[in-house]
């Protein structure tokens, strides 16, 4: 009888272990809840403040940048402002749902939920799918999701910053006959440019010498393809889909086709700029470009750029 006892208390401890061992290794695994709002706001499309009706996530260009990591649960809460006269929804790239009822769009004053796994690291693009599709996407409603791989196998970058290229059009509700009015990075034509456009406000991406930077870049679209490349400079690495696995080396220019996105690590050896451009010259000269510094000598307000989280500069 004691013997048995025994045997119960030693056989319900070892159950007790390996529940607790099972349980912390799922409890790793975060469940991160993410709540966005659709607005339709007037936004300021250039320098000089030309406006167009923009729809977007929560009143920005590009919406809040979603950080996850690797194996998370994104519980998800997407609400359509009731001032919209739109429906809008959520398409997540890093998601893997039933395309009909997950991304499926919600009217004004709707509110929606989903939830998914985020399996794949790395960055994604997400973006509004109602219909007109391309009207919603070059109106703004798009902007990243970073998964972070459960085990980076990369360097550690120094800073990180989200660039997403867009075209903004004149009669965007329209599958465009004219061509695009601007390319733009998070927005806006030239916002991080003040050598092709002095109304730029005179923010630039900061970083110094020797420091590995990491650029999160995502092309929104709707049409054009992005030519991403680092004028006086050479990716360090790409990162395919921003996944580790992915490895690229040394590459002077990489294409990120509409609704993509990849990392980009440069690194400068010496101080001086680069400018970030699509190559696809007409989609850089008309606002696709943004200057990135390499000083040693940075002030209190730069050296907080691209770091704890500070990824897109305002
Ligand atoms: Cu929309």
């Amino acid at each position: 009888m004691r013997g048995m006892k025994l045997f119960l208390s030693i056989a319900l401890f070892v159950a007790f272990t390996l529940g607790v061992v099972a349980f912390s290794s799922v409890a790793d695994a975060k469940t991160v809840k993410v709540k966005l709002t659709s607005k339709e706001i007037d936004w300021k499309y250039d320098n000089a403040g030309s406006i167009t009706r923009a729809f977007t996530f929560d009143g920005q260009i590009p919406g809040p940048v979603v950080r996850v990591t690797e194996g998370d649960t994104v519980d998800f809460i997407l609400t359509n402002d009731k001032s919209n006269k739109n429906s809008h929804s959520m398409d997540f790239h890093a998601a893997r749902v039933n395309v009909l009822s997950e991304f499926a769009p919600i009217k004004p004053g709707k509110t929606k939920k989903f939830k998914f796994k985020a399996t794949k690291p790395g960055i994604f693009f997400y973006h509004c799918g109602a219909s007109p599709m391309q009207e919603h996407i070059s109106r703004g409603m798009f902007g990243v999701i970073i998964v972070d791989p459960k085990n980076d196998t990369r360097p550690k970058a120094d800073r990180e910053y989200v660039l997403v290229q867009s075209e903004v059009y004149e009669n965007p509700e329209t599958l465009q006959e004219a061509p695009f009015k601007h390319v733009v990075f998070n927005g806006r034509a030239f916002r991080y440019d003040p050598v092709h456009d002095p109304k730029a406000s005179g923010n630039m991406l900061v970083a110094k010498p020797g420091e590995r930077v990491r650029i999160y870049f995502a092309n929104a679209g709707p049409h054009e393809f992005s030519a991403f490349h680092p004028i006086a400079g050479i990716w360090e690495n790409v990162y395919i889909s921003g996944n580790p696995k992915n490895e690229l080396t040394g590459v002077q220019t990489y294409t990120v086709g509409p609704g993509d996105a990849s990392t980009f690590d440069l690194i400068s050896p010496v101080e001086g700029g680069n400018a970030l451009v699509t190559h696809s010259l007409k989609g850089a000269l008309t606002g696709g470009i943004a200057v990135i510094v390499f000083k040693n000598e940075l002030t209190a307000e730069e050296e907080k750029l691209g770091k704890n989280g500070n990824l897109v500069v305002k």
